[in-house]
């Protein structure tokens, strides 16, 4: 056998469209690919390097003889079906909230802590969108200089909630061009021409579940958890590209021009940064790329050691689809993962 058997699971969605697009482009190697979602999809037919394959159901026997199970289908089918596919012999990586803060679980992002791969019980998680960008953007500087605080600013674009929100955006702003009044759906509020400083549930403390996770996940996945972090998570009217406003404050003084030299070299990332000639990184052209982008780099004339940035990314490929697929082929690259179970 040259390759996995591999099942994605949540392949109609937003992100699950985004991992069949990975794999084609990277040459996953595959034996076999499963195209799993919920029942109402059963039956549809998508296509995988030019071949019709039909979606079924995610039940327990779809999720037999799977070498690596890719979920994209909320925390709620990851909790219910996550343990089934690893109890059956693959290995799950989890795009969903709902193992990233268990301790048994690792929270990977393979630029940063690949070796904790091999920690895994059968669930490895896939860090939140947000999270991913910033800790491949601040994680080579924290090895040169330790972070102590991060204050992060997100301008998070409506792929980040799903095909859904991607049609609320589209009609809204249809509607408000041509004079009508839209009537909200996913969000609280119009998104069209507008700005919503809530992502996810807001918790007693006045902050939302996203801001929340931001902080948690980059904690463990840089191994940092006396960094101070305070996040405000905004979503905008933008389709496809998370961008993020960072003040970061530094145990000594960098430089920006230090930053900007430690952040040319690492991996995953690009500098975009001349003022002069306004190159900085935008969504409209991250959308569709692998890197995170930073840019606006500049001293934080608030704070002694601080820098402050721009950093943007494509929220589904690096912030999704494209971090999990590099979790995998990081496990064939150190022969972690084994075809045939
Ligand atoms: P989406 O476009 O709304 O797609 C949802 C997918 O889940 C669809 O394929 C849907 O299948 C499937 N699904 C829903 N209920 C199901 C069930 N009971 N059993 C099996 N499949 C079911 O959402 P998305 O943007 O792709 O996001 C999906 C999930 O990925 C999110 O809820 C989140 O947990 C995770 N996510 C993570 C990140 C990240 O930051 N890393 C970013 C975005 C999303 P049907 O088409 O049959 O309904
Ligand atoms: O809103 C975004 O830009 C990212 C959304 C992520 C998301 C959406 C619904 C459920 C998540 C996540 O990845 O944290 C979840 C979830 O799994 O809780």
């Amino acid at each position: 056998m040259n390759g996995y058997s591999v099942a994605i699971v949540g392949a109609t969605g937003m992100v699950g469209q985004e991992f069949i697009k990975v794999l084609e482009q990277r040459h996953f190697p595959m034996d076999s690919i499963q195209l799993l979602a919920s029942d109402r999809s059963a039956g549809k037919k998508l296509f995988v390097s030019h071949q019709e394959i039909e979606v079924r159901e995610t039940t327990s026997e779809s999720l037999k003889d799977i070498d690596i199970a890719l979920f994209s289908a909320g925390a709620e089918v990851s909790r219910y079906f996550a343990p089934i596919a690893a109890q059956a012999g693959a290995v799950v990586v989890d795009n969903s909230s709902a193992f990233r803060m268990d301790p048994k679980v690792p929270l990977v992002v393979p630029e940063i802590n690949p070796e904790d791969i091999g920690k895994h019980k059968g669930i490895i998680a896939n860090p939140n969108c947000s999270t991913i960008q910033l800790v491949v953007a601040l994680y080579p500087l924290h090895r040169v200089n330790a972070i102590k605080r991060i204050v992060v600013s997100t301008y998070q674009a409506v792929s980040g909630t799903g095909l859904a929100a991607v049609d609320e955006l589209t009609t809204q702003a249809k509607q408000v061009l041509e004079g009508q009044t839209p009537v909200p759906h996913v969000y609280p509020h119009q998104i069209a021409f507008n700005l919503l400083p809530e992502i996810d549930v807001f918790m007693d403390n006045g902050y939302t579940k996203e801001e929340q996770k931001l902080a948690e996940e980059t904690r463990k996945i840089m191994h940092a958890d006396d960094i101070a972090i305070s996040a405000t998570c905004v979503r905008v009217p933008v389709f496809t590209g998370h961008s993020e406003a960072v003040s970061v404050e530094f145990s000594h003084p960098m430089s920006a021009d230090e930053a900007q030299y430690i952040l040319a070299q690492a991996p995953g990332v690009k500098v975009l940064d001349d003022t002069a000639i306004s190159l900085y990184p935008q969504p409209w052209s991250a959308a569709g790329t692998d890197e995170v982008f930073v840019g606006r780099i500049r001293q934080d004339t608030s704070c002694a050691n601080g820098l402050v940035m721009w950093i943007v990314a494509d929220n589904l490929r690096k912030g999704a689809a494209l971090n999990a697929v590099q979790i995998a082929e990081e496990m064939i690259r150190r022969d972690w993962l084994k075809a045939g179970g």
